[in-house]
């Protein structure tokens, strides 16, 4: 059988295992990121590991999402993440450095690697044709142990690009185009691989912004071929070295086609609050706008910034709008600063804020009540920009740039202004500034634990019978943004879950801590994609600390599912699927051979003690996943695996 691109690259990685779609691998990882929110958690199970060495080609530990210090707690985050970058031998980025999936692709990203990160946007590196996935921080801590990741094969979707994109079109609209027709659960089980006539008419940053939102459409990743594009971008960082050409094998088999025709796309946005919500921005009508943010790993690369520049120079942002940028690096910045953009973005009446990931995590520059946002981020559920009443839509830079002219939600090519044409820059901008490599000499170094680092919960060993309360049921779609909400109040505890626990599934519950504390924990229901969105591990974590055993759901979201797992919480998915509908909130549940099933054939019997009937849900995991959850998660299990081959903890 032909080989798609994604399964060259596993096959070229590949450890153990047979690559076939639901059959569970061990790769090689090349290289491995982590940024600072979901980081602290990593380096702490790092030392929970008696880490002293990772077997990685590289990590880099990116400070990008806390970087409003409004008190001790994140700067004592980024003191602890520098230390163990120092003691473990990581490349340290500093605040102000830029978004990590922004800087990788510039100075690391490399074709035919695999990159592991400990976020959900990870897959930004497809777009140069690496294999690049988001994980938990377990995961990625454990990769850099042990230089490998273990994974279910997913099955490849290829998305085929045909023609070319019409004027005023960007790639941010093909990538809603495309959460338009699959949705945010359709890429759940795939690779998405792009490939095409119309993939050499998109840039490296292009396709990047592509890739990066696959995470919206639940894919474990999205990748593009490396040609003579992929070349244009590294040659110009300085890094031709680090190319190689690279695509499937003609006639490669895929599970899924499909086919797109660029010229048939039209300026569109996401509504309200879901990325899938998706329809063309003329068709919406007139829509007054109070903000527009436009930055993020998504939309920040040089050539994105420099046509809002275009689009701006000489003009006025309208009266009523505020107008947020977020360079996606100090490089962009400083390309910017010396080419006269920068000037023109400030003449415009623009607030610049510094690289990092801002308000895409409602790191300040929340709107004011009721507002409607315009943001070229990849996010806009409810709540995360941080204004509960607000309305956020996403749209492409160009979307963006002209409605804050305009001052309401506008075609860009309706605007009759003159189109910008960004050519590639000769050489990007590369400097070293933020970046602090680890010394030679490694012996005795100390982690920096400030009073904000709080130790994380472990759990103990499974039990036979599972039993208590359903403590909360919830529909379809659950982020990981309802079950751990993230803002710049909250982002400041990612390393302190008992002040955590208080927001745990904030958005539809207000007292939900209270309700686990009363009931001495219990279960959750959840309908189809539970856990979709972040990577972060707190959306498992704090639910383990408030006691939750067990998540009852129609279907999960992977990174969240694998987090549950590594958690020791059991992830249990309804054998049909109506069964969901007689469940009551508060009934007392029984788990009747949770522990037993989980070596057999994964069946559990869930007895509704309250109402009096009983029904079936399945685990489905590999053998490692049952291993992990009977050993009470993770960590436990590497302690009896590390303690039955003679070696301490
Ligand atoms: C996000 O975009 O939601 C985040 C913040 O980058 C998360 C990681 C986190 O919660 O720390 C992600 O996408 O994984
Ligand atoms: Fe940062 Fe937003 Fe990208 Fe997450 S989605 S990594 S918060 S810029």
């Amino acid at each position: 059988m032909k080989n798609s691109l994604a399964y060259k690259i596993i096959e070229k990685n590949l450890v153990s295992g047979e690559l076939t779609p639901g059959s569970e691998v061990t790769v090689k990882v090349n290289q491995t990121l982590t940024q600072d929110s979901t980081g602290t958690m990593v380096y702490l199970q790092m030392e929970a590991m008696n880490i002293n060495e990772i077997k990685t080609e590289l990590s880099v530990a990116y400070i990008d999402h806390n970087t409003l210090q409004t008190g001790f707690e994140n700067a004592d985050d980024h003191a602890f993440i520098q230390s163990a970058a120092a003691k473990y031998g990581l490349i340290f980025s500093k605040p102000g450095n830029g978004i990590c999936h922004q800087l990788h692709l510039e100075r690391f990203g490399k074709p035919g690697d695999i990159l592991l990160g400990s976020d959900s946007h990870t897959p930004t590196g497809g777009g140069l044709g690496m294999l690049a996935i988001g994980a938990g921080g377990l995961d990625v801590a454990a990769a850099m142990a042990n230089g490998t990741y273990t994974f279910t094969v997913p099955k490849v979707m290829n998305i085929e690009l045909c023609g070319k994109l019409r004027p005023w079109v960007s790639a941010k609209d093909v990538i809603l185009h495309v959460l338009k027709l699959l949705t945010v659960k359709g890429g759940v089980g795939y690779i998405i691989e792009y490939s095409g006539e119309g993939v050499q008419h998109l840039s490296a940053t292009d396709r990047a912004t592509i890739t990066n939102m696959g995470a919206e459409l639940g894919a474990t990743t999205s990748i593009f071929p490396s040609d003579e594009g992929t070349k244009a971008f590294l040659s110009r960082q300085g890094r031709e070295a680090d190319y190689i050409p690279l695509c499937a094998e003609s006639g490669a088999v895929y599970d899924k086609k499909i086919a797109i025709h660029l010229e048939e796309i039209r300026p569109l946005a996401a509504k309200p609050h879901s990325p899938d919500n998706v329809a063309a921005v003329e068709s919406l009508g007139r829509v007054k706008v109070d903000q527009v943010a436009i930055g993020s790993c998504t939309n920040a690369s040089y050539t994105d910034l420099m046509k809002v520049a275009a689009i701006l120079k000489g003009k006025k942002v309208h009266a009523d709008v505020s107008l947020i940028i977020a360079p996606g690096s100090s490089n962009i910045l400083s390309m910017m600063a010396e080419n006269g953009a920068l000037g023109d973005l400030i003449a415009a009446g623009a607030r610049i804020i510094e690289a990092s990931c801002g308000p895409c995590i409602g790191m300040g520059q929340a709107p004011k009540s009721n507002a409607i946002s315009l943001r070229t981020f990849n996010r806009n559920f409810k709540g995360r920009c941080g204004t509960d009443s607000a309305e956020v839509f996403l749209v492409s830079p160009e979307t963006a740039a002209v409605s804050a002219l305009i001052g309401s939600l506008t075609s860009p090519d309706s605007a009759g202004l003159d189109l910008p044409a960004i050519p590639l820059p000769h050489k990007f901008a590369v400097h070293d500034g933020y970046f602090v490599y680890p010394p030679e000499n490694r012996n005795n170094l100390e982690l920096i634990m400030g009073p904000n680092i709080k130790p994380f919960p472990v759990n103990a060993p499974m039990a036979a019978v599972l039993k208590g309360k359903l403590l909360l049921k919830v529909r379809d779609n659950i982020t990981t943004d309802d079950i751990m909400p993230s803002d710049a109040k909250l982002l400041p505890y990612r390393s302190n879950i008992p002040v955590l626990s208080q927001y745990c599934f904030g958005t539809l519950s207000k007292d939900f801590r209270q309700k686990a504390q009363e009931n001495g924990g219990g279960f959750v229901m959840g309908g189809e994609n539970y856990g979709q969105g972040s990577s972060r591990e707190h959306a498992a974590l704090v639910p383990l600390y408030l006691g939750v055993k067990a998540v009852l759901a129609k279907s999960f979201a992977r990174i969240h599912k694998a987090n549950l797992i590594n958690s020791g919480i059991l992830p249990l998915v309804f054998a049909r699927k109506e069964d969901y509908d007689r469940f009551e909130e508060f009934d007392v549940l029984e788990l009747e051979n949770a522990a037993e099933t989980l070596d057999g054939d994964g069946m559990v019997r869930v007895i509704n003690k309250t109402q009096d009937f009983a029904v079936q849900c399945r685990f489905e995991g590999s053998k490692t996943d049952a291993a992990v959850l009977l050993a009470g998660g993770y960590l436990n299990y590497l302690k009896m695996q590390q303690e039955g081959a003679g070696k301490d903890v």
